[in-house]
């Protein structure tokens, strides 16, 4: 095949992938999944993968391989549903990018080229995992890990560290960097709050002892800041906690910021748990008050999502990981997950349904035989209605 045919074809089945239209599949009634992923590496311009001249490449070989696009922030954008993802390069480094759709479930289309995200500091070894938030200070801001090699133990070449980074915009395209977030911990998924809250802005936080262990780090945390432009946590609360025996017995994170609903925010979070396998990585919804967006008012048990068929496969196995969700004005709902650190997938649904999930489900109990009770009381009201 000549060079010429193989770039035709190339170019051909890259615009087929990109023109794929998507299809809902009927769910439990929460949610629907969709037929494909809406973002995958193969969705990366055939630019950034391969050098497409001739003369420097006849075999029209990849020249930069990219592996996975996943992790994304997201944001209704001049009336299209954009995300920004964690796209990540055979080398294991990550970086940002944005793509846009026209409806959000299909036809996700990258920008030329990924987001030059401007260094604080010492240079990042990897960032990932955005949050966006267009806050009513009316900037854009987006906050997301970085890593950099933990020069406390030089020897361990796995021994890193995480912090909170943070950069803003007006435009998805000019990124400002700021300091990164000041804590007494390690900060993985620090997530803004859209609102100021007693004048204040106001971070989702998630204390953790080292790079991977929680630790004692308690669960979600919440910490008020009087500035994002040199942002010091001082205190921090605890917001949703972990427990003994549950789906984040391990660690727990912020997902995107809450969505505001008459009944109260609703939050998108994910939970990790140990078991034989490794880590395991499941989604799940709770609410809290309008007037204290740190009051737990719904905690529906388990999962609200957990990987499911070729969702399990990736590179990181077992993993379902969302740091993005889109609420319309007509309250359809767009939730954006990863699986397994390798794709990008929707799941659809309204306000009014995800909070009735919430309100309508019981708790965790926290043992087995609570679990018994609150089914038997569910097949009692089913079995008199007949
Ligand atoms: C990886 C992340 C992961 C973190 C903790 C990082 O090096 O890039 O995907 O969440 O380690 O396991
Ligand atoms: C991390 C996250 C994600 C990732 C997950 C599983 O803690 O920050 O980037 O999806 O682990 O590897």
């Amino acid at each position: 095949m000549t060079f010429e045919d193989r770039l035709a074809g190339l170019r051909a089945a890259h615009e087929d992938l990109l023109t794929r239209s998507n299809r809902p599949i009927e769910g439990n009634g929460v949610y629907e999944r969709y037929e494909n992923p809406v973002l995958t590496a193969e969705h990366a311009p055939l630019e950034w993968r391969y050098d497409l001249d001739k003369a420097t490449n006849p075999y029209l070989m990849e020249r930069f391989g990219i592996h996975a696009a996943f992790n994304a922030g997201a944001m209704k954008w001049n009336g299209r549903y954009l995300v920004v993802a964690r796209v990540e390069g055979a080398d294991r480094k990550s970086f940002f990018a944005v793509a846009e759709s026209p409806n959000g479930v299909d036809n996700f289309r990258f920008r030329p080229r990924p987001i030059t995200m401007p260094e604080f500091g010492e240079a990042a070894t990897n960032v990932y995992d955005m949050r966006l938030t267009a806050h009513e200070d009316g900037w854009i801001y987006g906050i997301f890990c970085v890593e950099r090699k933990d020069h406390e133990h030089p020897e361990d070449l796995s021994a890193a560290t995480a912090a909170a980074g943070v950069a803003r915009t007006h435009d998805l395209v000019d990124w400002e960097r700021l300091p990164d977030i000041e804590s007494a911990s390690q900060q993985r998924n620090v997530v803004l709050h859209p609102e100021f809250v007693d004048g204040k802005y106001a971070l989702y936080t998630r204390p953790q002892d080292g790079f991977i262990d929680a630790g004692s780090g308690g669960g979600i945390g919440w910490a008020l800041v009087d500035s994002m432009e040199k942002a010091v946590v001082t205190d921090e609360k605890i917001v949703y906690r972990r427990a003994y025996h549950t789906i984040l017995e391990c660690k727990n994170g912020e997902g995107p910021h809450p969505i505001k609903t008459p009944q109260g925010w609703l939050h998108l979070a994910h939970g990790v748990r140990g078991c034989a396998s490794g880590l395991r990585y499941v989604l799940y919804l709770y609410m809290t008050a309008l007037d204290d967006p740190t009051r737990v008012i719904a905690a529906p048990a388990g999962f609200f999502m957990a990987p499911e068929g070729g969702e399990y496969i990736g590179d990181v196995m077992n993993v379902l990981f969302s740091n993005g969700w889109i609420a319309d004005p007509d309250g359809k709902v767009f939730i954006y997950y990863a699986s397994s650190d390798t794709r990008l997938h929707v799941a659809t649904s309204t306000v009014d349904r995800l909070v009735d999930y919430c309100l309508h489900t019981a708790p965790d109990g926290g043992r087995t035989g609570l679990s018994v009770e609150t089914l038997n009381r569910l097949i009692d009201k089913n079995l008199n209605l007949r």
